[in-house]
């Protein structure tokens, strides 16, 4: 019996997902997704805004290879705050196939980083989505942003669409390549030409070290599963705008999806209506991730 129980509306990953259509090309990474726990060894924070079910590095490495991927990039999620425990522990047991983001606080000290660099983290995550965490004030945000930049890092940024007007210009003062999750996460259900999404797009256009991960559809969609079909126009407006600077990842094992659990290889599907040649599925898949997470692999 686990120590931590999950919350009681907490949906569990999708126990089988299918077999997607499209054949992502060799050497593909997923460059968005988590591990939780296991709880009774890599405990939840004290102070998390969630309590999920287990999802462990074996399941991730299995859904990796079921999905016709190569590489991962394990984002920390704020169900383990700063204790990367977890993250390192499934980044040394990838054989190499896999890269991080951690969260760190102004106290981490320079050995903690430099280990952490060593175990394969190459970013720090900034979440300010209200429902997950209290953001750090911006003093320590810039402060933390100072000392990951000397080792080549960059920086991660999650936050609601409604929320970039007031955060617009602490991004644009980072000092670092700098990735949007879930492209700023757009309201749908407004125009991809209408003045919250274009504020993203002058983002993305005005400030070259801003890259996006253009995933979730399950996440930003109204419409649902299978298709997703209102997130295709926004998410292929990214990719063919900034086809060097965008990620593409499953986000599994899916943190707080209320309405439904989606099947991974249905997300996979969407990856050619949203980067529909092969050209921009080798970019988003493969050149964009390389170059950032393994440079010294990357051609
Ligand atoms: C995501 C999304 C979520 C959660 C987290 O760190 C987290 O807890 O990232 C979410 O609930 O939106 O990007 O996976």
């Amino acid at each position: 019996m686990s120590q931590f129980t999950p919350d009681p509306d907490w949906l569990p990953f999708h126990p089988s997902p299918s077999k997607p259509a499209f054949v992502p090309p060799a050497g593909a990474v997923d460059a968005h997704c988590h591990v939780f726990g296991p709880g009774d060894i890599f405990p939840y924070a004290p102070k998390r805004k969630y309590t999920p079910c287990d999802a462990p590095k074996e399941k991730l490495w299995e859904l990796r290879d079921h999905l016709g991927f190569t590489r991962n990039i394990i984002v920390q999620a704020t169900c383990h705050g700063a204790d990367n425990r977890a993250l390192v522990d499934a980044l040394l047991h990838s054989d190499g196939k896999a890269r991080g983001v951690a969260t760190v606080y102004q106290d981490v000290t320079d050995e903690e980083l430099h280990s952490l660099s060593e175990a394969g983290v190459r970013g720090v995550r900034f979440n300010f989505v209200k429902r997950l965490v209290d953001a750090l004030p911006f003093d320590s945000l810039h402060e933390i942003a100072s000392r990951i930049k000397p080792l080549g890092w960059h920086i991660v940024i999650y936050f609601e669409a409604a929320e970039l007007p007031e955060l617009y210009d602490f991004f644009t003062g980072l000092p670092t390549t700098v990735v949007v999750d879930h492209m700023g996460r757009p309201d749908v259900s407004k125009p991809v030409g209408g003045a919250e999404f274009e504020l993203f797009v002058k983002l993305m256009s005005e400030n070259t070290n801003f890259w996006s991960k253009v995933s979730c559809p399950e996440r930003l969609s109204l419409e649902g599963p299978p298709f997703y079909s209102d997130v295709i126009p926004f998410a292929r407006h990214i990719v063919e705008s900034f086809p060097d600077r965008v990620l593409w990842g499953t986000d599994w094992p899916h943190p707080n999806m209320k309405n439904h659990m989606p099947d991974d290889g249905h997300l996979v599907d969407v990856i050619p209506h949203i980067a529909p040649t092969s050209e921009l599925q080798q970019k988003l898949l493969i050149d964009n991730p390389m170059r950032l997470y393994w440079p010294d692999e990357a051609t």
